[in-house]
């Protein structure tokens, strides 16, 4: 691959966008490429993933400008559809997803920051949906991702103004849940990716599922959606060993390693 790099570190995946010399801007390749990446992540060993871009300024500094510029409607719509895909993909994915965004995250690039499961940044992170300056709307999903994060207001005031805030700024409105100094931000991701794979992989996917679903629906939708994957955590031998260890009193109150169970 030429844009992409996947590292495995025991029970974690970090995939790195490595396109530097364009600020790890999205274009069809890197989208290709991030898609068959992710086809290849083994979920029965990766309990957690990290997504990152290469380089100290830059996440990701949105899609590819040279590229769109030339684009016809039938091939903007199939671009479109390329990026919604892998972000989709991305939101899907069975084990939780980390965005380490240390630089630039703009348009497309807020935007795949957005459909990860978390966000955390370095104090040098800028995020924006610049796209109306560009005479477009966003179109991986920021329309509706950003609202459904920060809230319709403040989604509608970054979106229309096309005005870039910083990492304080994201902490303050809760589009990133943590800053750090950018030589820590990779140490960071890795802690909490581990902290997250040390705990049952079904019952963290099921949470996953749960919240991903329950938030599109009503309530009372919402609630059957949870006691289903609550209830299916009952045929799991992490339900078993967890429970038992507090029952027994286990000091270490730790999950036993049991061996990643598909349904
Ligand atoms: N695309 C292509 N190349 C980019 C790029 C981008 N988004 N951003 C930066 N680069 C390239 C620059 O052209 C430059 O290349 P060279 O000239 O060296 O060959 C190199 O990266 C370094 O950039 P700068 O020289 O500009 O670096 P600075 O530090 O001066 O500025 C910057 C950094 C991030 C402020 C600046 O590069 C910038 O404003 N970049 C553009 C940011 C932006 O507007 N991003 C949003 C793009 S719009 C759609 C779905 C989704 C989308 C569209 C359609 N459909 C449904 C069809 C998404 C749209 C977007 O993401």
């Amino acid at each position: 691959m030429e844009f992409i790099t996947y590292e495995v570190e025991e029970m974690i995946g970090i995939i790195t966008i490595n396109r530097p010399k364009a600020l790890n801007a999205l274009n069809s390749q890197v989208l290709d490429e991030l898609n068959e990446t992710l086809d290849n992540v083994d979920v029965n060993v990766i309990r957690a993933l990290i997504l990152t871009g290469a380089g100290e300024k830059s996440f990701v500094a949105g899609a590819d400008i040279g590229e769109m510029s030339t684009l016809t409607k039938a091939e903007g719509e199939a671009f479109g559809k390329k990026g919604n895909d892998v972000f989709r993909k991305l939101e899907t994915f069975p084990i939780p997803v980390i965005a380490a965004v240390n630089g630039f995250a703009l348009g497309g690039g807020c935007e795949i920051s957005m459909s990860c499961d978390i966000r955390i940044c370095s104090d040098n992170a800028v995020f924006g949906q610049p796209e109306v300056g560009l005479g477009i709307t966003p179109g991986f999903g920021g329309t509706q991702r950003l609202a459904r994060i920060v809230g319709i207001g403040m989604a509608k005031q970054m979106i229309y103004t096309a005005r870039n805030i910083k990492a304080d700024e994201a902490l303050r409105i809760g589009l990133v849940n943590a800053v750090y100094p950018l030589e820590e931000l990779i140490p960071a991701a890795k802690k909490l990716a581990e902290t997250i794979a040390k705990n049952a992989p079904i019952a963290v996917r099921n949470c996953k599922k749960a919240i991903n679903e329950g938030i599109d629906v009503n309530m009372d939708e919402a609630i059957v959606i949870e006691e289903k994957l609550f209830g299916d955590c009952f045929e799991t031998e992490d339900q078993k060993a967890g429970m038992g260890n507090f029952l027994e009193k286990d000091k270490e109150k730790k999950l036993k390693v049991v061996p990643f169970q598909n349904k």
